[in-house]
């Protein structure tokens, strides 16, 4: 078998540091992005927050009333899903260019195989130097990362030296690693096999991996299998060339409200002309085409339609979603947007991007 250089990223306080480069003077500031706190009494929860308010106690998925007891002075926010969106799609794009045995995992977070990009895991260091140095230059924000043999160990070096981190756990280094660790770190568990576990005398990774394989699976059936190869440091070493990407799409939000359909129409041409342009620079194909609209009272649609070949035609998603947003003609409009999904990699398939609806 190969030994494999897998490499995994995820963006510090991801949601707040975009907040933070949109508006420097909250740098070094607790900032809570999420619920609106209202003043204590509201209801919702914490998205995430910076690194200062972590150290109120706040975090994620947190209620937002309890945040605010924590902190009544820190800044809150509300989610600009919108702007995080456009930033990790920047950020993605540069990963990508990194290796093309790339796979996106969350908003925030990615694979990279630099198997081949990187000798050993001296090569390894200085690439992922290179790539956080690239995200600091073009988008201002830092990133942790985590290296190691397979996804799992990776992951849980990125999250080691949060934030600005990069940790590299070579193959002989990850059971020192792991051992000491809570077995809450290895993904998949939480709280109640965390319990479990307890209950079993198993506090961290190493006592896990000590644990007889056959005491697992009888306890946890083909679940304790895969704790007891996790602890071990045993993984999924995969990343699928060119999987990842979801989907690529723009909104465009009108000053003021409109109601011509023919300047909607020119908006959605333009859209699909940057979306095309998008898809041909990372050869990709879609295809589903889908319109989001915000009325003027703010209720907003969303309306699909997936096409039976793969395509990367601007004109072919402009005319799909024209006739996505037909059924809402005669209202006033503040909001059009068109978003192409269920890509497929290029590099293999015959496109059909000739093709133009009727
Ligand atoms: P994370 O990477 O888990 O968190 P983070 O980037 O804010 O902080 P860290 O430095 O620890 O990585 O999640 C990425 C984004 O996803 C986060 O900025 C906000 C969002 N998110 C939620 O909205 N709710 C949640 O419960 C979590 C965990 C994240
Ligand atoms: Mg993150």
């Amino acid at each position: 078998m190969v030994n494999k250089i897998i490499m995994h990223l995820d963006m510090d306080s991801f949601f707040a540091a975009c907040e933070i480069k949109e508006n420097p003077k909250l740098r070094g500031l607790p900032v809570v992005i999420g619920a609106d706190p209202k003043n204590g009494t509201g209801r919702g929860v914490v998205s995430t927050s910076s690194y200062e308010a972590r150290k109120y106690g706040i975090h994620s998925a947190m209620p937002i009333s309890k945040a605010y007891r924590l902190n009544p002075r820190a800044i809150f926010l509300p989610v600009n899903f919108r702007l995080y969106d456009e930033v990790s799609s920047r950020i993605m794009k540069i990963l990508r260019n990194y290796s093309s045995k790339f796979q996106q995992i969350s908003i925030d977070e990615a694979y990279l195989d630099i198997t081949d990009k990187a000798n050993d895991f001296d090569g390894a260091a200085l690439l992922a130097t290179e790539i956080k140095k690239e995200i600091m230059e073009k988008e201002g924000l830092t990133c942790s990362i985590g290296i190691s043999a397979n996804k799992l160990v990776a992951k849980i070096a990125s999250d080691f030296k949060k934030p600005d981190g990069l940790a590299i756990i070579k193959e002989d280094e990850i059971h020192q690693f792991l051992n000491p660790l809570n077995v809450r770190k290895l993904y998949g568990v939480g709280p109640k096999t965390e319990q479990r576990l307890k209950e079993l005398g198993i506090n961290t990774i190493g006592e896990l991996a000590s644990c007889s394989r056959e005491k697992l699976i009888d306890t946890f059936g083909v679940y304790g299998l895969y704790l007891s190869m996790s602890a071990s440091g045993i993984g999924d070493d995969f990343v699928a060339e060119g999987y990842g990407r979801l989907s690529i799409g723009r909104e465009m939000t009108f000053e003021q409200d409109i109601d011509d359909f023919k300047l909607l129409d020119n908006e959605i041409d333009w859209i699909a002309e940057e979306i095309c342009n998008e898809l041909n620079e990372e050869k990709l194909l879609f295809k589903t085409v889908s319109i989001k609209i915000r009325l003027h009272d703010f209720t907003t649609f969303t309306r699909a339609k997936t096409i039976e070949f793969s395509s990367s035609n601007a004109k072919l998603i402009s005319n799909t979603a024209k006739g996505l947003i037909k059924e809402f003609e005669g209202n006033r409009i503040r909001l059009i947007g068109v978003r192409v999904s269920n890509l497929e990699d290029f590099s293999w398939q015959k496109t059909i991007g000739e093709f133009v609806v009727a």
